[in-house]
């Protein structure tokens, strides 16, 4: 199973995917950890990344889609994966489109999770405070909410045209959250629970 999931920043998509991941056995690919790892490493793409991650702004498309087409390449990504922070923008999704066509494995689903700006910031400065990630201050969240507003948000709108989408709330708890996205997509885990 190949999934994409949307939402704005601190909407849960890190979160959610890593608690999906050990339901469905399939890797959690998410652009935003590769930058960052790339960052750690001090590469010369990491570099130029952090100083544009650092101001709330996206990387440039061809920079990541570089970095993305080598993840998906990797063998333990041919029996599908939870994408998370890509695509971004309409670009992207049709980048994705693209390679996911040439490796015959097409997005199978794209979930959006949805959530109040306020909710969002209050979870950001959680994190700021526990993890000290230099793009989680205030100022900085408004404007990587500000991006995602203009850029990501119309990419929803390209999965709902192809029948793709499935909103779920991103209100609540991690669990509750992680609850309504098993129950929207039927997922239980065979040993242990039934189909309600
Ligand atoms: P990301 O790493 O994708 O960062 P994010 O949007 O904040 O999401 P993340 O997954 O980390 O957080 P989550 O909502 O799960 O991107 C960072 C930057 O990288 C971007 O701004 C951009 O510069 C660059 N980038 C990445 N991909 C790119 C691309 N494709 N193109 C261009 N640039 C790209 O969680 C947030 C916090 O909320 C956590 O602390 C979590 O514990 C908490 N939380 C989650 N759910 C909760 C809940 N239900 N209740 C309480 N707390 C919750």
């Amino acid at each position: 199973m190949r999934i994409v999931m949307l939402g704005a920043p601190g909407s849960g998509k890190g979160t959610q995917a890593t608690l999906l991941v050990e339901r469905l056995g399939i890797p959690h690919i998410s652009t935003g950890v590769l930058l960052r790892s790339a960052a750690q490493e001090g590469t010369e793409l990491g570099l130029k990344a952090k100083a544009i991650m650092d101001r709330g702004n996206l990387v440039s498309d061809d920079l990541i889609l570089g970095l993305l087409k080598d993840r998906l390449t990797e063998e333990n990504a041919s029996g599908g994966f939870i994408l998370d922070g890509y695509p971004r923008n309409l670009a992207q999704a049709k980048s994705l489109d693209e390679v996911l066509d040439q490796l015959g494995q097409p997005v199978d689903e794209a979930i959006l999770l949805d959530g109040d700006t306020e909710t969002i910031i209050r979870r950001i400065a959680k994190r700021a405070k526990e993890e000290g990630r230099s793009d989680d201050s205030e100022d900085i969240v408004r404007n990587r909410m500000k991006v995602y507003r203009e850029q990501t948000a119309p990419v929803a709108e390209y999965y709902a045209e192809r029948g793709l989408l499935t909103c779920v709330l991103g209100e609540g708890s991690i669990e509750e959250v992680q609850q309504r996205i098993l129950s929207a997509f039927e997922i239980y885990h065979p040993a242990t629970e039934t189909p309600g």
